[in-house]
């Protein structure tokens, strides 16, 4: 879950200047633990929040800047957005990222290069030191300084090899190493999304051969980013909601949704109400693995690692094809005709991304038809189509770049949202 929320909450805008004051920021009911609450409840992994925005102003009372909830009415300047934020999320075993924007519009020093870098060092070194493990860091890139603005050239190998010291198991986003970005702001990741990448220029200059770079779709749950009374009722409905799922989540992405608190510090009702659809739907779909426990024949199927590990409900084993072998043929016999929407398919990406293309197919009675062509499968893949009732259905995988390994081939019947 991604949590906007800062003093923008507080002006009604998406880019503050920096000459925001920091009386302005007084939720009058902040409750960090509500937010974990709501997103533990509806199926959300971890919380990612801004504890600073391009504005500058820090949700924690960093000892670098005056800009921060230190000098707001809030809790008489007592209060800590971020040992709130962290506390919650310890007592319900989630975990924690940080946003913390590079480009700093409040900031006088931001421009100087050397002497910005030393501040926003100081400021990584606050974060990752006083709240206990933070799982990720994510720098976005934005900079709207345009061409007669401040030009700041940022260290960043510098800060990488600080946060590996401070946090060595924080993954650093987006403008960083280890998680990528996948293109836009709308949570759709391609129909082809490969985690092996080549070396990411920001970071593996002098690295040869490819890197493992993970794709997160991040999307509002709003028009915007922070929270807008006049967005208050328009927010995606179910089923815009659910085509995200299936085209992050589903496309071997992860979802990072942006639920921004109010002006009160709360998730709205409507938001959280419209998490409890989504998570509900979603529940529903995956409830009844129709291919688990059934008959499987493969060919191409290394004696170690047979077919039917691929339907046998364990996440730990899996179906190889023998060594040089990059295709194979998983079908899998239901028993009777029966009927589906939803195939998942889930690569044991331990030994790396393999399959390149792939059929998804039915017995007719007569002959197989073709129900999905597709390319990659990564750690998950999830098709969508109408309805085909069939007792037999295979995976054709055509092309891998080494011997396909998969942990997952499962059907579902989704009922459609709505
Ligand atoms: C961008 C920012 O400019 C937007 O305001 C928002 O925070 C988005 C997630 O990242 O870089």
């Amino acid at each position: 879950m991604f949590l906007h929320f800062g003093i923008d909450t507080f002006t009604d805008r998406e880019w503050g200047d920096g000459r925001e004051d920091p009386e302005l920021f007084n939720p009058t009911e902040l409750h960090a633990r509500q937010w974990v609450e709501v997103a533990k409840s509806t199926g959300f992994k971890y919380m990612l929040l801004t504890v600073k925005h391009h504005d500058g102003f820090c949700l924690w009372p960093s000892a670098y800047t005056e800009h921060s909830v230190r000098n707001s009415p809030w809790r008489s300047g007592e209060g800590d957005v971020v040992r709130d934020l962290a506390e919650a999320c310890r007592e319900a075993g989630m975990s924690m990222g940080i946003y913390i924007s590079p480009w700093d519009r409040h900031e006088m020093t931001y421009g100087n290069s050397p002497v910005y870098n030393r501040f926003f060092k100081n400021q990584l070194t606050e974060l990752l030191t006083h709240y206990g493990p933070i799982a990720e860091v994510w720098f976005d890139g934005a900079c709207g300084e345009g061409p007669d603005g401040r030009k700041q050239e940022y260290d960043w190998h510098g800060y990488y090899r600080l946060i590996r010291r401070l946090q060595p198991d924080a993954l650093v986003a987006i403008c960083g190493p280890d998680i990528r970005w996948v293109g836009n702001e709308d949570g759709v990741a391609r129909e082809t999304e490969w985690s092996v990448q080549d070396p990411h220029p920001v970071y593996h200059d002098d690295f040869t051969g490819q890197v493992w770079y993970p794709a997160e779709c991040d999307v509002s749950i709003r028009p915007g980013w922070f929270w807008h009374e006049s967005e208050d009722d328009k927010l995606k409905n179910l089923e815009q909601l659910l085509d995200l799922y299936y085209s992050s989540v589903g496309r071997n992405a992860v979802l990072l949704l942006n639920v921004p608190p109010d002006d009160r510090g709360l998730i709205p009702e409507p938001d959280a109400q419209r998490l409890r659809e989504l998570h509900d739907a979603v529940h529903r779909a995956f409830a009844v693995d129709l291919a688990v426990g059934k008959q499987v024949e493969a060919t191409g199927e290394h004696p170690s690692f047979p077919a039917s590990n691929a339907v046998d409900g364990d996440p730990n084993t899996y179906w190889a094809t023998p060594s040089g072998a990059a295709e194979g043929v998983l079908q899998v016999d239901l028993g009777e005709p029966v009927a589906f929407n939803l195939a998942l398919m889930q690569e044991h990406i331990a030994l790396g991304q393999r399959v390149e293309s792939y059929r998804l197919e039915y017995w007719s009675g007569r002959a197989w038809s073709l129900i999905r062509r597709g390319t990659t499968v990564g750690h998950k893949k999830i098709d969508r189509f109408p309805e085909v009732t069939a007792r037999k259905v295979r995976l054709v995988i055509a092309r891998a770049r080494e011997a396909p390994t998969i942990r997952r081939f499962s059907l579902y019947r989704a009922a459609t949202p709505g």
